[in-house]
């Protein structure tokens, strides 16, 4: 395996890009009329930052695989919308606790689904927050009105619906029991599936999970709101 080339460790490509996340079959959360990032935790001011204000800042596009923990990759996904860094150093830093040492982000969807990162990876250069997928606004499957794009990290780091991100001097202590308990990088050329065994290891069980998971997922689509 050279890393970078072809699929990671323990993925196989699907077709197209499924709808898939804890939501299972519930539809995607309604997005707000005039939709926030709220910024809490260890801030001097707690702001509401209408999506707006990202709009004014660079934008970049990429073509990138997405991962899941799961095993499935979508491969050649193009992305546009604003580099996390670019947005976190413009909006973040500024109002930053003087003196607090930041070391992760909690980063929550509209759904309640939340992913603790580290700074460092979440300041990678091909991290995103995405507003477009392949030329069209995101849609409510892929996280209406952004989410998070990480490529380099498994699936359950990409928040969807993206909506508040708590800055964090510590690690919050994890929610997860020990079975699934999901590694706190998830780095997908590391195999970081699973925060106490190996990542090879818990791969027949985690796909295993992917149909289930693929079909209640789909039948919270829009499409299939749209045909009942
Ligand atoms: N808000 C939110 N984001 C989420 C999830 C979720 O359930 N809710 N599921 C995660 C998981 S496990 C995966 S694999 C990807 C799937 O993204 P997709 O539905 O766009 O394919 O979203 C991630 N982000
Ligand atoms: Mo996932």
């Amino acid at each position: 395996m050279v890393k970078g080339i072809g699929l990671p460790p323990g993925q196989r490509r699907v077709e197209g890009f499924p709808r898939f996340g804890t939501h299972l079959s519930r539809p995607a959360p309604p997005v707000p009329p005039a939709p926030v990032i709220a910024v809490r935790g260890a801030v001097t001011a707690e702001v509401d930052l209408p999506l707006e204000r990202l709009w004014e800042l660079p934008r970049k596009e990429i073509t990138a695989d997405f991962h899941c923990v799961a095993g499935w990759s979508a491969t050649g996904l193009h992305w546009e919308g604003v580099p996390f860094e670019t947005f976190y150093r413009a909006l973040i830093e500024p109002i930053q606790l003087p003196g607090a040492s930041i070391t992760r982000l909690t980063l929550r969807g509209l759904d309640g689904w939340q992913a603790v990162v580290t700074i460092e990876d979440v300041l990678g250069d091909d991290v995103l927050i995405a507003q477009n997928l392949n030329g069209q606004p995101l849609d409510s499957d892929h996280g209406a009105p952004v989410r998070l794009v990480s490529p380099s990290q498994y699936g359950y780091i990409n928040i969807k619906h993206l909506c508040r991100i708590d800055v964090l001097t510590a690690a919050p202590a994890t929610t997860e029991g020990p079975l699934i308990r999901s590694h706190p990088r998830g780095r997908v050329w590391e195999e970081e599936r699973h925060a106490l065994v190996p990542g090879r290891l818990v791969r027949p069980i985690y796909r295993s999970l992917i149909g289930p998971i693929r079909f209640l997922s789909s039948r919270g689509t829009r499409d299939a709101l749209r045909r009942s």
